[in-house]
């Protein structure tokens, strides 16, 4: 709502800034009139658009972002997300359980929409200790510490045809053994949570097929695999903190970007900007629940088993909230006027195949093949 306000409140100011240069004290009274009824009708859009969003069972966007201060343990938490997104949901549920293990005595404070800064420089303050804890997607965490670099395995297009089969591999073997990859780092990583499948938004046209992305500026993640999928799809890909995602795509510097349908609904309101949406699902994108080491460390040997138990119990609760955000968002944003354009996925699955064979993303073969043994299955 704050959003539309100012954009409103900037075209009453312009229209009346305008009428000061006028002649008349008519000509003033008239344009800001005209920028009255300007900032009504945007308020009532924004109304309507607010209303639009529909809350799905689960959602935090009516919880208090910080834990009670009855509490003597507050975890400082960033997420890039707003309060209606899903990361914010999986962090509600593990203060709820930790809240409840604890007998109220450990709580979290959650900072949401980048308040605490990117993803990157969120991965980095928590491995200081001088933030406690973040969700954050897979993006930056193959460029984050060597130890993590064979994480990029998970960024390839297509790796995973549903999320079923995503959940058996890194609540499996391989998701365990790169949870442990974070040993050593300074960060803690306790449990997958689900970003969902990413999807390609654009403001220009409909994107059916591979070769309709070619010369399109795509903003992705700071992820190598990810910007190399969408150089061979033919597309300028524009590694960018998410943060600025939203004034870059108002002000077309870029043309789109690729998120999964709740981030862009719940988490970022980005189908303000985005009349179109490819459902191409090139990416199913994990996240993960960290905590600073030292934080973890500094806790009764109780205190860290809660901790880790609060994570197990929030990580299914929070993967459901994103599966119910993403069946909403569709509806909600098809229901807005977005153009959802379905796809041939054999086309896409064809086009990203090169991806695979580049050598310069470090992809490590032996996890890839103890992956596609649970995916081929
Ligand atoms: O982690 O940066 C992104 O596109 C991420 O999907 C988002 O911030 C949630």
């Amino acid at each position: 709502m704050k959003k539309f306000i100012s954009l409103a409140l900037v075209a009453a100011m312009t229209a009346s800034l305008a009428a000061c240069g006028g002649s008349s004290t008519a000509t003033t009274t008239a344009a800001a009139s005209e920028a009255e009824t300007e900032s009504a009708a945007a308020e009532s859009t924004a109304a309507a658009a607010e209303t639009s969003m529909t809350m799905v069972e689960g959602s935090a966007a009516n919880e208090d972002p910080l834990g009670p201060s009855t509490a003597s343990i507050h975890f400082k938490a960033g997420i890039t997300n707003a309060m209606t997104g899903a990361y914010a949901a999986g962090l509600v549920a593990f203060r709820n359980h930790l809240e409840e293990m604890s007998d109220g005595d450990m709580t979290v404070d959650i900072y949401p929409s980048s308040a605490l800064g990117n993803e990157s420089d969120m991965l980095d303050a928590v491995s200081t200790g001088t933030q406690d804890m973040l969700v954050t997607s897979t993006g930056p965490i193959p460029a984050f510490a060597n130890a993590t670099a064979n994480w990029a395995v998970l960024d390839l297009p297509y790796l995973f045809p549903t999320a079923e089969t995503a959940y058996e591999v890194l609540d499996g073997e391989v998701g365990q053994f790169l949870l442990g990859e974070f040993d050593g780092t300074g960060v803690k990583a306790l449990a997958f949570f689900e970003n969902g499948y990413r999807c390609t938004t654009n403001s220009k046209k409909e994107i059916v097929h591979p070769d309709d992305l070619k010369g399109m500026k795509i903003r992705t993640m700071e992820n190598k695999v990810h910007m190399a999928t969408y150089t061979v799809l033919g597309a300028t890909p524009t590694a960018m903190a998410m943060g600025e995602v939203f004034s870059a795509l108002q002000q077309g510097t870029i043309d789109g970007q690729e998120n999964p349908f709740s981030i862009i609904y719940y988490g970022n309101k980005l189908h303000e900007v985005q009349p179109y949406m490819t459902e191409n699902n090139i990416f199913y994108s994990p996240a993960v629940l960290c905590i600073s080491q030292d934080v973890f460390d500094g806790l009764t040997e109780e205190q860290q088993g809660w901790v880790i138990e609060s994570a197990k119990l929030a990580k299914d609760e929070q993967r459901a909230v994103e599966q119910r955000m993403a069946v909403q968002a569709r509806k909600d944003m098809e229901a807005y006027g977005i153009i959802i354009s379905d796809i041939d996925q054999d086309e896409w699955i064809e086009a990203t195949k090169p991806v695979y064979d580049d050598g310069s993303l470090g992809i490590d073969a032996d996890l890839l093949a103890k992956i596609q043994a649970v995916t081929n299955k």
